[in-house]
């Protein structure tokens, strides 16, 4: 097992906290229409986005999903800046012309969120190629959710990555659903990263996707194996998302037992649990960052408020580098 240092126990916390605290107060938000656009929360869902990233610098890409705010904060985008982009705002990471689903930020190696479900596939590819063209020894994780590895796409560029020995890492979150659809009636294996099998890579697979100190761990080896120039891999982590699947879902393919039964394994308060039985924090310092947090989406919505609409001149900057 990695040694993990308290400081980076505390990080990891923090930015768990971060992604329910945003997409909490998100979900109130909408009602007001503060979101501009449609949003997708990932609650419930944190362990994945923070144990795959903590062990990433800002020269390692991501290429993020329609339902990634928890990629992005795990990733360190700037909370005002974030949050006036899901406002529409000028001060918003990509000109307020975005929203959800275009947040981005290149210089911390995250490539975006992404509206076009397994459309990260083949960008993660390519910028895999960039960096073994260019002989870096960085990563590009390709997220998704369990629907679209049933995406051409996917096949193609696990394909394309295996054969090329590319420094991809495919990390897929499964939550059970594509929308209203469960896995199992879309796809005939109970598991996913057992189609790594069919491309000559490893696959890997973590059952409690809640335990960010598992997924951390798993991902330590998968990175270390990828920045090894062994080429890709396939992770599967297991997880559930509280909400409907975005603001507009009556919630009637799964029942509330269900919902409430993973409710029940909240990967927030496993985390805390695990840091205070191990006395590696206490209560009291886990409670102070959690009113930090509070205190800064707070401070993130009144910059977003505050902060002027693009102008639409703008409209057509940035869509073309030469
Ligand atoms: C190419 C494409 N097809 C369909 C959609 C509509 N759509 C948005 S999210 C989604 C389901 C995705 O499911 P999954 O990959 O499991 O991710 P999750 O929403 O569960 O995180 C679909 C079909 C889309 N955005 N893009
Ligand atoms: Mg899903």
């Amino acid at each position: 097992m990695t040694t993990i240092s308290k400081e980076k126990h505390l990080d990891m916390f923090l930015k768990m906290q971060r992604i329910r605290d945003v997409d909490m107060t998100l979900n109130k938000l909408v009602r007001r229409n503060f979101v501009q656009g449609m949003t997708h929360f990932s609650v419930g869902e944190e362990a994945a986005a923070v144990g795959a990233m903590a062990g990433l610098t800002y020269d390692d890409i991501i290429f993020s999903t329609h339902r990634g705010h928890g990629h992005c904060i795990a990733k360190d985008m700037d909370l005002n800046k974030m949050m006036a982009e899901l406002a529409g705002k000028a001060t918003g990471v990509s000109k307020g012309r975005g929203g959800s689903m275009h947040l981005a930020d290149i210089e911390k190696g995250n490539y975006g969120t992404n509206g076009i479900v397994g459309g990260g596939f083949a960008l993660a590819t390519g910028a895999a190629l960039t960096q073994q063209y260019t002989g870096t020894d960085n990563v590009v994780i390709a997220f998704s959710g369990d629907g679209a590895t049933n995406e051409g796409s996917f096949h193609e560029s696990v394909n394309m990555a295996a054969t090329w020995k590319l420094p991809v890492i495919f990390f897929i979150t499964n939550n059970r659903y594509g929308i209203s659809m469960d896995i199992a009636k879309a796809t005939n294996t109970p598991h996913l990263y057992t189609r790594a099998e069919a491309y000559g890579i490893p696959g890997h697979y973590v059952e409690d996707g809640n335990d960010v100190l598992a997924v951390y761990e798993k991902m330590q080896e998968i990175i270390e194996y990828v920045r090894g120039g062994n080429g890709p891999a396939i992770i599967e982590v297991q997880s559930y998302r509280w909400f409907g699947h975005s603001t507009a879902d009556a919630g009637v393919y799964r029942t509330k037992e269900e919902v409430d039964e993973w409710k029940k394994k909240d990967p927030i308060k496993k985390y805390r649990t695990y840091l205070t039985e191990n006395k590696i924090a206490t209560d009291e310092e886990l409670d102070a960052i959690v009113a930090q947090v509070k205190q800064e989406v707070q401070d993130a919505v009144e910059f977003a408020q505050s902060s002027p609409d693009p102008d639409l001149s703008v409209a057509f900057e940035d869509v073309w580098v030469d």
